[in-house]
């Protein structure tokens, strides 16, 4: 078991009623866990008692069909019964119910060591607004699969990072705690597993103070509810579609240069390998240009949806709108698709100056072609942006 500093301060212990509030409410969700839940709910009581801690034990229960609700409320526990599965649904319920100032979250299957309560609560005393334990320098023999250990987890705490730059090491670590007072900003949705990731982006997204706290990770009792590749999808999707930057911008813009080097370099008659690159190379780069062009209209709309119906804040997507109104973006448009204009008269006059006879004038089409279609996506696209901007407040 792990050393535990007891640094709690009065403020927290003491009577509950004269406060009129509980200090701390420890959060269970638990699904089919008979084997251990009692223990669990047992051992949090103890610590809550033995630090003079006035709490309580809220259990989530939505679906076990082998009596572990009742065993967590014959150990002491308030069980909640939420009728929405899922890990996130469980601990919405949990948090709705709790009563506690500060929240304590932690697993049902013995894997954390609620000896740990106090030291995450004094952090949250001491300023903390959140705080995430980090499990990875204290993996037990056999806690971790060694595809989580090294591939699930890694690379979706990674991708997390790299996307939300959040600094928490252990993004999926399942003991956390959290000031009550911050959850209707932290405005908490997912239903499933990904209930963990989303905590993590929303706090760093609201900039509350995250602190990390090291702790062990023991086996768990009883089977494991978690499904790596169906769960690790769901965490990795989740990341996506709250990232319209990482999503649609990145790509978008690559494939899009990429498409604009290819085609100048074929129009450009510039050679590369020792091999001039011809029309087989232009058609791939008017594709690329046109789907980069693509991806990034939609990323737009992703970020202007975002921003105006979810509340997001990004500083990008703040300049980009700030500077370009909807006529930037349908001169921008009637520009490209003039050029695209102009190039295929210039086609159809050398087919008239031929007599109207054979013409081979490939290069110049695909041209014409690619800024046309391109013209007209960003002609459109700008209109929808707007229309998505039209009930905006902000
Ligand atoms: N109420 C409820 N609890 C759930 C649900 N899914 C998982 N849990 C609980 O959430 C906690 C975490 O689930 P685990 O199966 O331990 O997942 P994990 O810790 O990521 O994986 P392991 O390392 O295998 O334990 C456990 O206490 C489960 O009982 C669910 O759908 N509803
Ligand atoms: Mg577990």
């Amino acid at each position: 078991m792990a050393t535990v500093e007891h640094h709690i301060p009065a403020a927290v212990s003491g009577d509950p009623a004269a406060r009129g509030d509980l200090a701390v409410s420890v959060v269970i969700p638990c699904l089919n866990e008979a084997t251990s839940i009692a223990e669990c709910v047992g051992n949090a009581m103890r610590t809550l008692e033995e630090h003079r801690i006035p709490g309580e034990v809220v259990v989530a229960d939505n679906g076990s069909d082998d009596g572990s609700p009742e065993l967590a409320a014959r150990a002491g526990a308030r069980v909640v019964h939420e009728p929405r599965r899922g890990y996130g649904s469980a601990y919405l319920a949990g948090f709705a119910a709790a009563r506690g100032r500060y929240i304590v979250m932690a697993d049902a299957d013995l894997t954390y060591d609620f000896a740990e309560i106090p030291n995450f609560v004094a952090r949250l005393v001491e300023g903390a607004e959140m705080v995430i334990g980090d499990r990875m320098d204290h993996v037990h023999a056999g806690a971790m699969p060694w595809l989580h250990r090294y591939v699930g987890n890694p690379v979706l705490t990674g991708a997390l990072n790299v996307m939300f730059r959040t600094g928490v090491k252990d993004a999926h670590c399942g003991m956390r705690a959290v000031r009550r007072e911050v959850l209707p900003r932290l405005d908490l949705r997912a239903a499933g597993m990904e209930f963990a990731s989303e905590m993590v982006i929303r706090a760093a997204k609201i900039d509350l103070v995250i602190e990390q706290l090291p702790i062990e990770y023991h086996p768990r009792q009883g089977e494991s509810k978690l499904a790596s590749f169906r769960d690790g999808w769901r965490h990795l999707r989740f990341l996506l579609v709250h990232s319209p930057t990482h999503l649609f911008v990145i790509p978008g813009a690559t494939l899009g240069l990429a498409g604009l080097i290819i085609s100048a370099t074929v129009l450009g008659h510039i050679n590369i390998f020792g091999r001039s690159w011809d029309i087989h190379s232009l058609i791939a780069g008017a594709l690329l240009m046109i789907v980069g062009t693509q991806v990034l209209a939609l990323g737009l709309c992703a970020h202007a949806y975002g921003t105006y119906f979810m509340g997001e804040r990004d500083p990008w997507f703040d300049r980009m709108r700030a500077r370009f109104r909807l006529e930037h973006g349908l001169a921008l448009g009637g520009a490209v698709i003039a050029a695209g204009a102009v190039i295929a008269a210039v086609v159809f006059i050398r087919w008239v100056e031929r007599g109207f006879g054979r013409l081979a004038e490939e290069r110049f089409a695909i041209v014409a072609a690619a800024l046309l279609i391109i013209g007209i996506q960003v002609f459109f696209s700008s209109f929808l942006l707007s229309i998505l901007g039209l009930r905006r407040r902000g």
